[in-house]
């Protein structure tokens, strides 16, 4: 039987600005940037984000690529440390009005929906340096002027925007797990970041309703419902802390205003409670999202903590969940993560059942594939058949919830170009299209033609 969309169903794809546009002519460097100058060991080959797919200079093409697959809209971000000239201001680089302008008129001059994100993970250095990045409310509040001159410029021709990409893999990596500058281990540097960054959130979407302007503003999270290994009090436990601490901190005040009371008695217990005002709390309450990006690659399975915490041990959330690791799980081998599809159904149910049933969207999901050069055919395209499977079986789990009545407007695949990652470089591809690295030419994939199809007949046999 068919598989069929709707006709408005959003087609698109996701990328982001430090991934993929390069370096040059930036006014700022970025954590990133700044990070790897300094430390280039701990980055796969010692390979940085100077160049990634160079769309700096190359959006044009990319941009005629996503129209010849039909592609209705395309995530990127703008980012921070190129778009803001004075960052205690606000006040723009004109190198970049002139850049995003011209990269958001292609968009849609070729009806591509620019989809806008003002965060992914790519702080400037300098607040960084200056006041320690998000541990501290005054970069909350550089960040609204920044989001403020953002909507200002652009906001007549942009229509959705996003203010944060998956913040609590930010904090998390910045504060808790040693994986991203400023690499500490503080329990409450990471709540009172999370806090300070929900109220950048919350003061930009507050900014954008102000302005008057004819579209809609969200953010894009992680909502992993996670999978307890038993039906045993620990391991529920375990399943409802780890919830609490990655997808309820932000899901719960975007959504629904506020703060789960377990989570805010956890805080307290634990003595990691992060400082707040009244005014703000109603600033958080009166300023919920339009709608919810939601990014999924795997599951999350979590089982009672092999062992236990010592008595002066600082607290970490992690004293109440371990991973757990299902005996005969279907892997993608390359980037070591569980392929499972119907996750994306529970959560696209769990936003139907416990946020309202909010306008949604896969804002990522995809398949990180290391040396694809090795499916090329004789003509130079990838013949990448496990990930047309892989999107296959999302969208057939997806497309059961819409039969549900869950609100979800659409499909964005991680990503559109191969492109740059973090401390990854270019181990994982996971584009329609892909890169190469030494012309940075770019090459459609066989799932690039194959969705083209899709999209063409509003789904697959
Ligand atoms: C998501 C990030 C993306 C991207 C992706 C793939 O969490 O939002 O920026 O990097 O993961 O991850 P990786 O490149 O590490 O395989």
């Amino acid at each position: 039987a068919k598989i069929e969309f709707s006709a408005d169903f959003d087609w698109g794809t996701a990328s982001s600005g430090p991934q993929s546009e390069g370096s040059a002519d930036k006014p700022h460097e970025s954590l990133w940037e700044y990070w790897y100058a300094k430390d280039p060991e701990r980055f796969y080959q010692q390979v940085g984000p100077k160049i990634t797919c160079d769309s700096y200079h190359r959006y044009k093409e990319d941009v005629a690529i996503m129209k010849e697959l039909g592609l209705k809209s395309f995530r990127t971000s703008i980012q921070w440390s190129r778009l803001i000239k004075d960052l205690e201001t606000g006040e723009p680089d004109e190198k970049a009005v002139a850049f995003y302008n011209d990269y958001i008129n292609e968009m849609i001059a070729a009806g591509v929906e620019p989809v806008m994100n003002l965060f992914h993970f790519d702080t400037p250095i300098a607040l960084e340096h200056e006041y320690g990045g998000f541990k501290n409310k005054h970069v909350a509040e550089l960040f609204v002027k920044f989001a403020t001159t953002a909507f200002t410029l652009f906001g007549d021709r942009v229509k959705r925007w996003i203010t944060f990409n998956e913040p609590v893999a930010h904090a998390k990596g910045a504060y808790l797990y040693d994986f991203i500058y400023p690499n500490e281990v503080n329990t409450r540097s990471y709540t009172q970041a999370n806090y300070n960054i929900l109220l950048a959130h919350a003061g930009s979407v507050e900014a954008y309703h102000k302005l008057n302007l004819d579209g809609e503003i969200g953010i894009v999270v992680d909502l992993l419902p996670p999978i307890p290994r038993s039906q045993n009090s620990g391991d529920l436990l375990a399943a409802e802390v780890f919830d609490l601490f990655t997808n309820r901190i932000f899901m719960d005040p975007c959504v629904k205003g506020e703060y789960a009371d377990q989570y805010l008695e956890l805080l307290e217990k634990h003595n990691c409670n992060f400082e707040y005002t009244s005014e703000e709390l109603e600033l958080i309450k009166n300023n919920t999202v339009d709608f919810i990006g939601i990014n999924y690659y795997q599951p999350q399975r979590v089982k009672a903590p092999a062992r236990l915490p010592n008595i002066n041990d600082v607290f970490m959330p992690d004293w109440y969940f371990d991973n757990y690791e299902m005996p005969n799980r279907r892997m993608n081998v390359h980037r070591g993560w569980e392929i499972y599809p119907k996750t994306i159904y529970d959560i696209a149910m769990r936003v139907k059942n416990e946020y309202g049933n909010i306008k949604w969207y896969v804002s990522e999901n995809g398949m990180g594939v290391h040396d694809e050069d090795r499916f090329k055919d004789e003509t130079g395209m990838i013949c990448d058949d496990y990930r047309i499977e892989f999107i296959q079986e999302h969208l057939q789990w997806l497309n059961k919830a819409i039969q549900e009545g869950s609100n979800c407007q659409g499909y964005h695949l991680w990503t559109f170009v191969d492109n740059w990652s973090w401390t990854n470089a270019y181990k994982n591809r996971y584009g329609y299209v892909s890169l190469d690295l030494k012309t940075r030419n770019r090459t459609i994939k066989k799932s690039g033609y194959w969705i083209k199809e899709v999209i063409a007949n509003n789904g697959f046999e």
